[in-house]
């Protein structure tokens, strides 16, 4: 039975009178919600998504944001754009996951422009800016590039040039806990690269010693028809070991 076929007989979606069974008030999705909830089901059904799980060492970055930020007041860095930086050097050795499947379905697109999405959560629904060129700017531009791009997606939503073009897209929900989830690829990238809570935890260290240390997991899901576990689990491993080097800084 082929795919179109499974879905075709599927049971239909339960029909429900909620109020036989306690009290209930109806509201109306927003637009927005409508719309980006209908591309999330397509990516959702369309994309054969694997979701690939591992922790990066961010004791030593944690230790030069927070100097950084100290010295820096007004051009403070935050983990997404340090992700981003990270991200940008995976996409560079891996190109790979900087590519999309073409219209046929039976080609790739190699890009060889670094253009980031950042998932923002806003009171009307999820939205993903892109920022351009990444490999081009410094962290603290990046920085204040976003910054701007969240508080306009929160106050006045988006424009389609504002969301296009992106290669990979950062969702993180390290500001508010978690130890990982499965992001939805945005399609017509590849991946999506999804981070929750850093949290200390004791890892053996030289000489058996316990040493407490910084980790943040990363969870990256990837569209399996193109990106095998080999790759997806290299280019993860690739990112963890970025972000405790110094060049993301630059
Ligand atoms: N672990 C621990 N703390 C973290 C963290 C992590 N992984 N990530 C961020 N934080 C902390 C930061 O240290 C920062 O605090 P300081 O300013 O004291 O350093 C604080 O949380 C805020 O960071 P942030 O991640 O919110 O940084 P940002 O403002 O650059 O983020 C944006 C911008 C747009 C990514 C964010 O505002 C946002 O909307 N995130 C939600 C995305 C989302 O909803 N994704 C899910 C989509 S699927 O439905």
């Amino acid at each position: 039975m082929s795919g179109q076929d499974l879905l075709a007989k599927l049971p239909p979606w339960p029909v429900m009178d909620f109020s036989e069974f306690g009290e209930v008030e109806s509201k109306p999705l927003t637009r927005m919600q409508q719309l980006v909830g209908g591309f999330l089901g397509r990516n959702w059904v369309a994309i054969p998504h694997v979701t690939h799980h591992d922790e990066a060492d961010v004791t030593l970055l944690e230790q030069r944001r927070a100097t950084h930020n100290v010295a820096n007041p007004d051009r403070k860095l935050t983990p997404p754009v340090l992700l981003a930086k990270a991200l940008v050097a995976g996409l560079q050795q891996f190109p790979q996951f900087n590519a999309s499947l073409d219209d046929t379905g039976k080609g790739l697109v190699f890009k060889k422009y670094f253009h980031i999405g950042f998932a923002v959560d806003t009171p009307g629904g999820l939205l993903v800016p892109v920022i351009r060129d990444c490999d081009k700017k410094p962290a603290t531009a990046i920085a204040a590039e976003l910054a701007a791009l969240a508080t306009k997606a929160r106050e006045k939503g988006l424009s389609m040039p504002e969301m296009s073009g992106g290669c990979i897209t950062i969702t993180s929900l390290g500001h508010i806990g978690g130890t990982a989830f499965t992001p939805i690829i945005n399609a017509p990238e590849l991946a999506i690269l999804g981070v929750t809570r850093a949290i200390e935890r004791p890892v053996k260290g030289e000489g058996g010693a316990i040493d407490w240390r910084l980790m943040l997991p990363l969870s990256l899901s990837y569209d399996h028809r193109v990106i095998n576990g080999a790759d997806a689990a290299r280019f993860t491993r690739f990112i963890a070991d970025q972000l405790a080097g110094e060049a993301i800084f630059t």
